[in-house]
């Protein structure tokens, strides 16, 4: 081999074991250690010797992360042990029993040690890696044949390429491949950009993501995945337990789930269960339930399977997300700004916890997109506590006399003329505060409790003041007398005092919290900080024109253009005017962020709280923390300031330390909150 080729090949060969260090470092560890330029730069150089040198091509090298050659179908693949799927459980009854069959079956009373882990919501693969490097990728198909998706999965970022030292002469990994909601989103978002359907859900835009013949189109996908199992393995460490087969694989550079905690018996599982439904909705990724698996290897083996399922593991299932029912009616509500959305009456279905007969249909573009019609079966999805939405239909459901969906001719509640916003799918109304409904919302809105936060006026109380023309707009609460409110339907003397206070307290407020409240269209709590922090009061704002608005950091020409339209508008200047002589008021903003500052001594600071506390539970710890400026996440990453670990904590711990982030034990954490509440 001549002198310079063997140079190249040990430079290709360096670059490929720096990039996937950095691709593990960056994906994996979430602790990136060279700048994005820095990667891009030694990929480039990668890349430029792989086109020189087509002899060394490598299909795990990191620059085939891009996608591979376009394959005219998928081959089939026969698992070597076949892929199991898990029995189910739905109640705390079901999961009880489950314990004690295996309890029976082991012949042994003593409590069983489990791990809980999430159940994700995505697409289970099995990965097969011979020495160390990345071999083979295939669905779980029905269990014992799949379709191999190599090029595809050779694609996803959290899927090591090349082992870390330890690895076995063969190993087969499980685990699921999903894509995260904030990704889910912001594909959804481009596609109906470009006018492509976008996918029901994040499960089903994993699914038609694998599914690709066109490895490119995989790797331009936001997919992610978490291994949860060990199928084959020769010649690796004798390893005994689920916990520790998943440390193990961590070891190697695998990604784990940061939620997957030991419990002892299933108390411990059920309390694992309640507390992970709490926080499914700020997990950033789907999981339909959790699942309890027996931790000790042997006792797995003496447990065995049933059909397709082993005995030794259940998966502990949530409500529900999504769910079918019929679209009685499409009603338009009219919005605080007169945008007119048209709302799905629904045949009452239980979805995502709870009963649900209305969901959203968005605009007039998102009905023709659906294409549904009064009368079709459809699928209504509610995931955590997002508004209900129709995702579907199912047209082979379709009844004869199905009827299409007209947009408004006029507004449906004060019946003036009806606007299309230009480049917009939005319908609105022009009546402004002739609208009742467009003076209600406004009211609820001003009411609400992040804006001048009156507590006890509710959107009915709203209603009614507005039908009985007790106030038409945000200056007239504070002229209500007690007995006026006590005339109100369902309002006992009591309430109506109590409101009456609440509504006098409301005048001290805060700038912020003002602008927000006068319901300003595009302008947002954050835009309304924005605002009150640019201007030293609310005269030199009222002065400012678009130019000066559009100087501002985060406010661009639309909003720009609606601040100054509204505060140029007589009528909204009244309403200010009135508000002010009523006595509503506020601090200086320097007034203001000088106290705030005093009391929020963790400000700017992310806490990760792991494992549990004698003196307290977790909710008042993060309460606590939050009361000082903290912003308490669930997972452990670079950007955490520091750890508290409680009794039994888990892998977030050992991320923790694998990372060298600053760890408080309970002691630790009673001593910060003594210091910093003094
Ligand atoms: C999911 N879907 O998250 C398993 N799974 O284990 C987890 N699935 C599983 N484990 C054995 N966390 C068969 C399937």
């Amino acid at each position: 081999m001549p002198e310079n080729n063997t140079k190249a090949h040990q430079r290709i060969d360096s670059l490929r074991a720096q990039l996937h260090e950095h691709n593990h470092r960056y994906y994996i560890l979430d602790q990136p250690e060279i700048p994005d330029a820095e990667y891009d730069r030694l990929l480039q150089e990668l890349l430029a010797l792989e086109t020189d040198y087509p002899e060394y091509f490598d299909p795990n090298s990191p620059s085939q992360r891009v996608g591979s050659p376009v394959l005219d179908q998928f081959a089939t693949v026969t698992h070597e042990l076949p892929m199991l799927s898990l029995g189910n459980v739905f109640t705390e009854e079901e999961a009880l029993a489950f314990d004690q069959r295996l309890k029976d079956r082991l012949d042994d009373e003593q409590e069983i040690t489990y791990v809980c882990e999430p159940k994700l919501d995505g697409i289970a693969v099995s990965i097969l890696y011979e020495k160390g490097r990345f071999a083979r990728a295939a669905t779980r198909g029905d269990g014992s044949q799949g379709e191999d998706i190599s090029a595809n999965v050779r694609t996803i970022p959290a899927v090591p390429l090349s082992l870390h030292n330890g690895w076995p002469e063969r190993l087969e990994v499980r685990g699921e491949i999903f894509m995260p909601l904030a990704g889910f989103e912001s594909y959804n978002k481009q596609a109906l950009a470009r006018g492509e359907k976008p996918f029901i859900n994040p499960r089903n835009a994993a699914a038609g993501s694998l599914r690709q013949l066109d490895s490119k189109v995989t790797a331009q996908r936001p997919l992610d995945m978490y291994c949860y199992a060990i199928g084959v393995i020769s010649g690796g460490p004798v390893l005994t337990s689920q916990f520790a087969a998943l440390q193990y694989l961590a070891s190697l550079g695998f990604k784990l789930n940061s939620e997957v905690e030991r419990a002892t018996g299933i108390h411990g599982c059920l309390a694992y269960y309640q507390r992970l439904q709490r926080r499914r909705a700020d997990l950033g990724y789907e999981i339909d339930g959790v699942v309890y698996k027996v931790d000790d290897f042997e006792r797995q083996r003496l447990l065995g399977s049933i059909s397709r399922s082993p005995r030794w593991a259940s998966a502990h299932k949530f409500p529900a997300q999504e769910e079918m029912t019929q679209l009685l009616a499409v009603e338009f509500q009219v919005g605080r700004t007169g945008a007119i959305t048209p709302v799905a009456r629904l045949e009452p279905v239980f979805v995502g916890g709870v009963t649900v007969s209305n969901a959203t249909l968005h605009n007039m573009d998102e009905i023709e997109r659906l294409d549904v019609r009064t009368g079709d079966t459809v699928i209504v999805r509610r995931a955590g506590d997002v508004i209900p939405q129709v995702v579907a239909v199912v047209e082979s459901r379709r009844p004869a006399a199905a009827e299409t969906i007209k947009p408004p001719g006029k507004c449906p509640v004060c019946g003036s003329p009806v606007s299309r916003d230009e480049g917009a799918a939005v319908y609105r109304c022009s009546g402004g505060l002739v609208c009742s409904a467009q003076r209600k919302e406004s009211l609820k809105h001003f009411a609400s409790r992040k804006a001048m936060d009156i507590d006890g006026l509710g959107d009915k109380l709203v209603e009614q003041l507005v039908e009985r023309e007790l106030v038409t707009t945000p200056a007239d609460l504070y002229g209500l007398t007690v007995e006026q409110l006590a005339s109100l339907d369902r309002m006992a003397e009591k309430s109506a005092s109590n409101l009456s206070e609440a509504i006098q307290a409301s005048k001290q407020t805060s700038l912020p919290r003002f602008l927000y409240a006068l319901g300003i269209r595009e302008v947002g709590e954050a835009t309304a900080l924005s605002l009150a922090n640019e201007f030293a009061d609310l005269d030199a704002l009222l002065g400012a024109s678009v130019e000066r608005l559009e100087e501002i950091n985060d406010i661009g020409p639309v909003v720009a253009h609606f601040v100054h339209e509204f505060f140029a508008n007589p009528d909204n200047l009244q309403v200010i005017q009135s508000l002010q002589d009523a006595g509503v008021c506020w601090p200086t903003r320097q007034a203001e962020l000088r106290s705030t500052q005093a009391a929020q001594p963790l400000a700017g600071q992310s806490v990760v709280l792991t494992g549990s506390l004698d003196t307290m539970t977790r909710d008042q710890a993060a309460q606590k923390l939050q009361n000082l400026g903290a912003k308490v996440v669930a997972s452990v990453s670079g950007k955490t300031s520091f750890v508290v670990a409680g009794e039994k904590a888990g892998s977030k711990l050992v991320k923790a330390e694998a990372l060298g982030i600053t760890v408080l034990d309970e002691a630790g954490l009673l001593a910060l909150l003594d210091r910093e509440d003094s």
